[in-house]
Formats: structure tokens, C-alpha cells, sequence
């Protein structure tokens, strides 16, 4: 398999995953800063333009966290990154769904990306605040699952705590503050194999 990606992206997430797998995998950096997702290249391999992308071994591309977190999962049983018991399965796939449609391609867009939302720049700055608002909020809610919990859903390490990992990484990037039950489970993460592998690798400082 072979993942592309961009340092301290949303694709840290799946990064993780792969490694919690243990599948080899190649990780292949594709520079958004200087807009190599939109090289003709890339695009014809991943027409979105966007990281994360999957190839997978039998060379089809998949994309969009969601379903590349759902295929590493049940392609991998053993490694329990989606829980078997059908409540909690559930679960983990509601916070996946929360933290990638809502506080990424919302929230976080809104405070990084304003123009995707507002024809005027003189709106600009309330959509970002708007933005800062929501994703706050989406904070304060997987602080609140997480309350006496380790994890978001089930006993264990599951994909959504790959998810909830790469907004709280930008939440603490951009020095906002984190819930203490999500600051908890960020040190947590922190402190997997997987993660320091991964971090190590994208250059990002734990
Ligand atoms: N819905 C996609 C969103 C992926 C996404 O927005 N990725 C960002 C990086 S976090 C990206 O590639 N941005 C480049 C751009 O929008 O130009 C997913 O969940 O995988």
C-alpha cells in the first residue's frame, strides 16, 4: 500500500492507522505548500487533489478518512481498530463522522480556509471566528465521551482515536485549549509507538 500525505495534515490520522497495522506501506510526502496535490500527476491518481489517498495493493485509490480507516480496520481484524461489538462499533464510527465532516471540513476549515465559505473578505474574519467557535465546541464534545474513558469508543485504541489525535494536534498547534479529558488523551496517544513513529517520520515535534 502506499499513502500519500502531508506533514501534521488530516492524514497523520491514517498514518497512524497503518503503522497500528503493521502492514509494510510506503509513505509518500506530497507537498501542499507548493501545491503538489494539484501537479497533473497527482490529479489523475487522486482527481480531489486532496491528502489522504490510499493506493491500494491491487493499485485502486481510495480516499476520504471515513473509508480509508474502514478498510485499514477490517482488512487488518487482528490489529481491533474497529471494536467488535456492535454498540461500540457504532460509536466509533459516530466520532469519526463528528471529527472529520464537522470539525475538519466545518470548523477548521472555516478558521484556515474562509474563502471556501464567504464570497466577501470583508467577512472573512467572522467565519473564522465562526470556525474557532465550532471546533471549540467539537472539543468540548469528545471531551465529554471521554470523560473516565481512555478511549472514545470501546476498551481500546480504535480509528476514532486516530481521528480525535489529528484535530487535537491542531488544536495544540494553534495553541488552543483542549478539554482536560482530551488533553489527557492526547499524552495518551502520545505515547503509542505508532504515534511517535509517525511523528518522528512527518517531523513533528511530540
Ligand atoms: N474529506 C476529505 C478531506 C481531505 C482534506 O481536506 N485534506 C486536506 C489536508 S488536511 C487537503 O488535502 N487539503 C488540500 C486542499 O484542500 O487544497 C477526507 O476526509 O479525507
Amino acid at each position: 500500500m502506499k499513502l500519500f500525505y502531508f506533514p501534521g495534515a488530516c492524514s497523520l490520522g491514517i498514518h497512524v492507522l497503518l503503522e497500528e497495522i503493521g502492514a509494510s506501506y510506503e509513505a509518500v510526502l506530497l507537498d501542499l505548500r507548493s501545491g503538489a496535490h494539484k501537479a497533473p500527476e497527482y490529479v489523475a491518481l487522486n482527481p480531489k487533489s486532496k491528502v489522504p489517498a490510499l493506493v491500494r495493493d491491487n493499485g485502486r485509490v481510495l480516499t476520504e478518512w471515513p473509508a480509508i480507516a474502514f478498510y485499514l480496520a477490517n482488512l487488518h481484524p487482528q490489529a481491533g481498530l474497529l471494536p467488535t461489538d456492535v454498540d461500540a462499533a457504532a460509536d466509533a464510527v459516530s466520532a469519526v463522522e463528528y471529527i472529520v465532516s464537522t470539525m475538519h471540513m466545518q470548523a477548521f476549515a472555516r478558521m484556515y480556509r474562509p474563502e471556501r465559505f464567504a464570497v466577501s473578505e470583508a467577512d472573512f474574519d467572522s467565519v473564522r471566528a465562526q470556525g474557532k467557535e465550532m471546533f471549540l465546541a467539537g472539543l468540548e464534545m469528545m471531551g465529554q465521551i471521554l470523560q473516565g474513558r481512555e478511549f472514545l469508543a470501546g476498551d481500546r485504541f480504535s480509528i476514532a482515536d486516530a481521528a480525535l489525535l489529528f484535530v487535537t494536534f491542531w488544536a495544540a498547534r494553534g495553541e488552543l485549549p483542549l478539554p482536560a479529558s482530551v488533553a489527557a488523551h492526547f499524552a495518551r496517544m502520545k505515547q503509542r509507538a505508532s504515534v511517535q513513529t509517525v511523528f518522528a517520520r512527518e517531523g513533528l515535534a511530540l
